[in-house]
């Protein structure tokens, strides 16, 4: 409840620091008392072993046959989740995200540096999940970019629609024809990403599928997981040669992203960096508003699938 009373009070633009941290004062807060008198409550190994799995498994169940699949827990795949998330909760959304730890790049703000610069006007999307900024004119800045990607994580995690599969990696793609006999992704092969990353040291590690009517990826600029999709939809033939990532330019950079995030072959509506590989848009670097405006846009072309 408090929050969503913490949500509320924040996307009042004028009094976005000060409420906030009046709402921070005003909370009551329990009493912990940590004598020697304290003790948890009992539990049973193997009951927390089932808390855990039979959880887990009951997910893989629901979510094998998902209405969208976002690939990368990056800042524009977490934004297109929670819009997604937020929009439509009768859509059943899986993130799989390859490392541990979702969140992408966008832990620091650029270099080891910790504020986060956004332009205008993506405040509007920081006022929508009440992540409180200094106004510097054409820009805001987060005090901390782990600020934002703790925020946009949990709103986008605490919806019942979305479940994150972390530690897990798309591996391939599912292409085949839908009804009207037309070719489509309809679909994502996985694998834990420890599994992924030791297929040459095994000789049989078969990977898991879920099939979904849209796939969003978000898996970001080439690297050894990143930009994978397109990367793999390329090899397949499904989209023409990829353009490679250009040089950073701010200005031109994030208004291409943000443009280009389309559906680029039915069925895989792609975000993020990850279009930079395809596109050959320039690399914006440390300003994070196209990434969360790309997350937004994606949604929308993912949406309108939906619609058609
Ligand atoms: O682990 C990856 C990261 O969390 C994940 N990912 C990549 N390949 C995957 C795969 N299966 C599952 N095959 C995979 N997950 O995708 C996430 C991508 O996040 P990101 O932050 O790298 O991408 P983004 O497009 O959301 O944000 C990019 C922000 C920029 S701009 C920039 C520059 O201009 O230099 N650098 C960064 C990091």
């Amino acid at each position: 409840q408090d929050f969503f009373k913490a949500d509320q009070l924040a996307a009042d633009k004028d009094n976005v620091l000060v409420k906030t941290e009046q709402n921070a004062l005003t909370k009551s807060f329990p009493n912990y008392h940590l004598d020697n008198e304290f003790n948890f409550s009992p539990i049973r190994e193997s009951t927390v072993s089932r808390a855990m799995t039979r959880r887990y498994f009951a997910d893989l169940d629901k979510y094998a046959e998902s209405d969208i699949v976002i690939v990368g827990a990056g800042s524009a795949g977490l934004t297109a989740a929670y819009y997604l998330g937020t929009r439509r909760p009768d859509l059943k959304i899986a993130i799989i995200e390859a490392s541990v730890a979702p969140g992408g790049g966008a832990w620091l703000g650029g270099q080891l540096f910790s504020a986060m610069v956004v332009r205008k006007p993506a405040d509007a999307f920081l006022r929508e999940i009440g992540v409180p900024y200094e106004d510097e004119g054409e820009y805001v800045v987060i005090k901390h970019a782990a600020l934002f990607t703790s925020t946009v994580m949990a709103r986008a995690l605490s919806l019942p629609n979305i479940k994150l599969f972390n530690a897990t990696a798309v591996e391939d793609l599912i292409v085949k024809a839908d009804q009207d006999g037309n070719q489509r992704i309809a679909g994502v092969v996985t694998n834990w990403t420890l599994v992924s990353l030791n297929h040459g040291l095994q000789s049989c590690m078969d990977p898991n599928t879920i099939n979904a009517h849209l796939i969003l990826s978000a898996t970001g600029h080439d690297g050894p997981f990143g930009a994978f999709c397109v990367k793999r939809a390329h090899q397949a033939g499904l989209v023409p040669d990829l353009g490679d990532m250009r040089p950073l330019d701010m200005n031109r950079s994030e208004n291409l992203i943000v443009k280009g995030t389309r559906e680029v072959y039915p069925g895989l509506v792609v975000s993020g960096m990850e279009l930079s590989e395809l596109d050959g848009a320039n690399r914006m670097g440390p300003t994070f508003g196209g990434m969360m405006f790309s997350g937004i846009k994606a949604a929308q072309e993912a949406l309108k699938v939906f619609e058609e």
